[in-house]
């Protein structure tokens, strides 16, 4: 048994006008319950610090970089690093990067139970355009603001365990976790920010958009006998609705804990990393059944191509 107790903490809606620093201590008091809870490791959303801002389109990007930070951890985010190394808890949360030599990513980090960032990932699948498109009811400019992450999808050996992490709009593809599986991961942690709303599409239920996103996390999860913790930021955000549908599900896809509301909640699980090994040994163990000379063109072809018509 490995056993590792985790708290998915979900956090409510963050307006514009709120600071880092009433942000973190909104993250701060969910952490303080997950060590009521006995966890080991609290997993926050994409983007935890701040509003999800690429809804709100500025023709000169670099008016965006308010909403970046170009340290790590930094003055605002320091407590979140000294209050879980003082619990002896694992960390992880997402957050807009600003490197030195001036790229902007949408990025995730773990840090380990000593308060040491063990892990770092940048979002591939940007979801999103680049420039202002009226026939959205709403922008999401993800494309314009962030480039898409340069570190693939590592795993890292850290809490008796392997870890990986993704970040929102990557749950829907299962290259995300394919990658992380043929390295032996264990646990993939991601948060997210889903509106509500499709803008392209307002007549898309509520309903069908929380199934979509539990139906890519239970898969990605039974398919690579993995864990995984998916965490929202989800209510309304300056009349911007996020959904909620935090959750954690274990390696056979089945979900074994959920959110009630749209606010800061934690939701707390006793994972035991060894419930991975029957899968990657049975169904999914790769190495006897994968058949990688009929997959080239996953990774040799983007786009659909059609076959020629008669
Ligand atoms: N943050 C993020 O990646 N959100 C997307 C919204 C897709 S609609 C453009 C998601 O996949 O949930």
């Amino acid at each position: 048994m490995r056993e590792i107790k985790v708290a998915a903490a979900q956090l409510g809606p963050i307006q514009k006008a709120e600071s880092r620093e009433e942000v973190v201590s909104r993250m701060l008091a969910l952490m303080e319950e997950a060590k009521t809870a006995g966890c080991n490791l609290i997993v926050y959303p994409e983007l935890a610090l701040t509003t999800f801002f690429p809804r709100w389109y500025h023709e000169n990007r670099a008016e965006a970089d308010e909403w970046f930070e170009a340290e790590m951890p930094n003055a605002a985010t320091q407590p979140l690093f000294d209050k879980a190394k003082e619990y002896g808890m694992g960390l992880s949360f997402g957050y807009a990067e600003l490197t030195e030599d001036g790229h902007h990513f949408n990025t995730s980090i773990l840090v380990d139970p000593q308060g040491k960032i063990v892990g770092k990932y940048r979002k591939i699948h940007l979801p999103g355009h680049v420039e202002y498109e009226p026939e959205r009811t709403h922008q999401h400019l993800e494309k314009r603001y962030f480039e898409p992450g340069d570190l693939g999808f590592p795993v890292w050996r850290t809490m008796g365990g392997i870890f990986g992490m993704a970040i929102c709009n990557d749950r829907r593809w299962p290259e995300t976790y394919r990658e992380m599986g043929l390295q032996g991961v264990e646990m993939i942690v991601l948060g997210f920010n889903t509106p509500s709303v499709n803008n392209l599409r307002g007549a898309e239920a509520l309903n069908q958009r929380l199934f979509h996103h539990k139906l890519s996390v239970q898969a990605g999860a039974y398919q690579n006998s993995t864990w995984v913790i998916a965490v929202a930021k989800a209510g309304s955000e300056d009349g911007n609705h996020l959904m909620a549908g935090t959750v954690i599900v274990n390696p056979d896809g089945e979900i074994v804990a959920e959110t009630k509301t749209e606010g800061d909640e934690i939701i707390v699980h006793a994972c035991d990393l060894d419930d991975t090994v029957f899968g990657k040994e049975t169904v999914f163990d790769f190495k006897r059944h994968r058949r990688i000379e009929h997959y080239g063109r996953i990774t040799a072809q983007t786009g659909v191509i059609l076959p020629p018509e008669d």
